[in-house]
């Protein structure tokens, strides 16, 4: 029982929630940029409804939006992201303190902003680029493998409200001129490339918040999607035909679903969610065409599609190379009626009896991620990495001014444990990068003190905190993990 020679330990960002710096250098309005420390659990600007329908959104930070508007903000209130933990001047000091835990691979996202401010731009920004080029030089003199996120929730706020949300393909060539300006500046320097962060959020969280979706919003994200997966497809290509050596993945949102009961109808409804949140952009992407029960799924909802010849083409021609997912917990649907409910931030459902809840309602469930790897393999016989995992939790600094956090300690090595028999299994998991490996703002919530972090970073809900860093417990701890090829948990 052990780890592959060269497994990729490391740990996992999104620009919008480390970099900070979001107007300088030419930089951009990214959706992010807009949104208040309510983060994503709150309505975004972007997509207000108003009588049923959803809306566009105004073009500024500061600009009211209309009577009536579901989601309506308070302008004035308090951008997280804005400085976040500002990576952006801190980056040469955070690279050598995951090199200090033994990384062998750092996975981050480019601010798409940053090289093309409006997305839709003529030239890119040359000091955009040269940041992450730096960023990237600094990760290989420690021999650490970038690990690169192409769009991390993160879409230029021009392109987004041009193109509204992706209901348009011109969104696709956008994409795909800023994926290739990537391949090819940064060749040699980036071997490892994701398409889409948690493609299949678009419907899963449909899905998840009590099936409450209208027939238009789920037009609206079966769209989007189809738009990404063409936009994927023909950067992968593209990819391919810069540089053989890529190796790009797709990234999907693995929450596990359970039946409730034993109920055929429990079972089956299971079954059709594993459909519609996990399989459906997995086949897509993995095997470059929509699963059979596509149009079951699109029927259900009235949905109709822009779907070319050439994007069916595209799709078969721009299959990823890897699965890539993110696992922090699993859920329970039933057709009975829910007596003990979970609530939290993205989390809903039936709670599991069986197993131990976050402060944030997410349930720890390692088994969960053995079966998901099991599960996947057998379906995409594709090299997975598990490229977002952990427990984000309140960290206290204690009286001798460390902090003791062995509850992320246990949540992790569970985990791992669980990695270690699905590699028993049979399963090809080449990586595994743990989310938040220094704390940052949370996409969730919008704020710094749901903490994921080996490394903690002083800074506040509210803005407050010298941005000093310090390793918890836990650093040292994965240190050894590493040192030892995961043999020493
Ligand atoms: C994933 C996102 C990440 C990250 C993580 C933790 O869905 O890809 O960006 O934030 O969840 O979620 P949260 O920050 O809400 O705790």
């Amino acid at each position: 029982m052990t780890f592959p020679k060269n497994f990729l330990w490391g740990g996992a960002t999104a620009a919008n929630q480390i970099e900070g710096a979001y107007d300088v250098d030419g930089k951009g309005l990214s959706v992010t940029d807009i949104m208040t420390a309510g983060g994503l659990d709150h309505p975004r600007l972007l997509t207000y409804k108003m009588d049923g329908k959803l809306q566009k959104s105004p073009s500024a930070p500061g600009q009211g939006l209309p009577e009536g508007a579901v989601g309506a903000i308070d302008h004035n209130e308090y951008y997280p992201n804005h400085v976040a933990i500002d990576f952006y001047h801190h980056y040469k000091e955070d690279i050598k303190m995951f090199a200090d835990m033994g990384f062998k691979t750092f996975r981050l996202s480019i601010a798409w902003t940053r090289i093309f401010p409006n997305g839709d731009d003529e030239q890119p920004n040359q000091v955009g680029l040269d940041f992450y080029r730096h960023v990237f030089e600094e990760c290989k003199k420690y021999d650490i493998e970038p690990l690169v996120t192409i769009s991390h929730y993160e879409d230029p706020l021009h392109l987004s409200e041009k193109y509204n949300d992706w209901q348009d393909r011109g969104m696709i060539d956008c994409y795909v001129k800023y994926a290739k300006t990537l391949f090819k500046e940064y060749k040699g320097l980036v071997k490892y490339w994701l398409t889409f962060n948690e493609i299949n959020s678009a419907v899963l969280f449909l899905n998840m918040f009590g099936g409450n979706g209208t027939d238009e919003d789920y037009q609206h994200a079966y769209q989007k999607l189809h738009y990404q997966f063409v936009a994927s497809a023909r950067a992968v290509k593209l990819a391919h035909e810069i540089d053989p050596n890529y190796v790009i993945g797709n990234m999907i949102c693995g929450i596990v679903d359970y039946p409730m009961t034993p109920d055929p109808k429990d079972v089956l409804l299971n079954r059709h969610d594993w459909e519609q949140d996990l399989f459906y952009c997995g086949d897509a992407q993995c095997k470059g065409k929509y699963p059979t029960f596509a149009k079951r799924l699109w029927d259900e909802h009235n949905v109709h599609l822009d779907i070319t010849e050439q994007d069916e083409k595209d799709m078969l021609e721009g299959k990823v190379d890897m699965y890539t997912f993110s696992y922090y917990m699993s859920n329970v649907v039933t057709t009975h009626e829910v007596k003990d409910k979970v609530g939290g931030n993205f989390a809903a459902g039936a709670k599991n009896p069986y197993l131990k809840y976050s402060e944030w309602g997410w349930a720890t469930d390692p088994t969960g991620l053995q079966y998901y790897l099991e599960v996947m393999y057998d379906r995409y016989e594709l090299p997975i990495m598990i490229v977002e995992n952990g427990l984000g939790a309140v960290d206290k600094i204690s009286d001798d001014g460390k902090i003791h956090d062995d509850y992320r300690i246990d949540y992790l090595r569970l985990h791992i444990e669980a990695m270690q028999k699905a590699i028993d299994d049979g399963v090809d998991l080449i990586g595994y990068t743990t989310w938040g490996c220094i704390d940052c703002v949370s996409a969730g919530t919008g704020q710094m003190s749901k903490r994921y972090g080996f490394i903690y970073v002083d800074r506040d809900d509210e803005g407050n905190g010298s941005l000093d860093r310090m390793p918890k417990d836990s650093f040292y701890w994965y240190k050894k993990v590493i040192e030892s090829n995961g043999n020493d948990l």
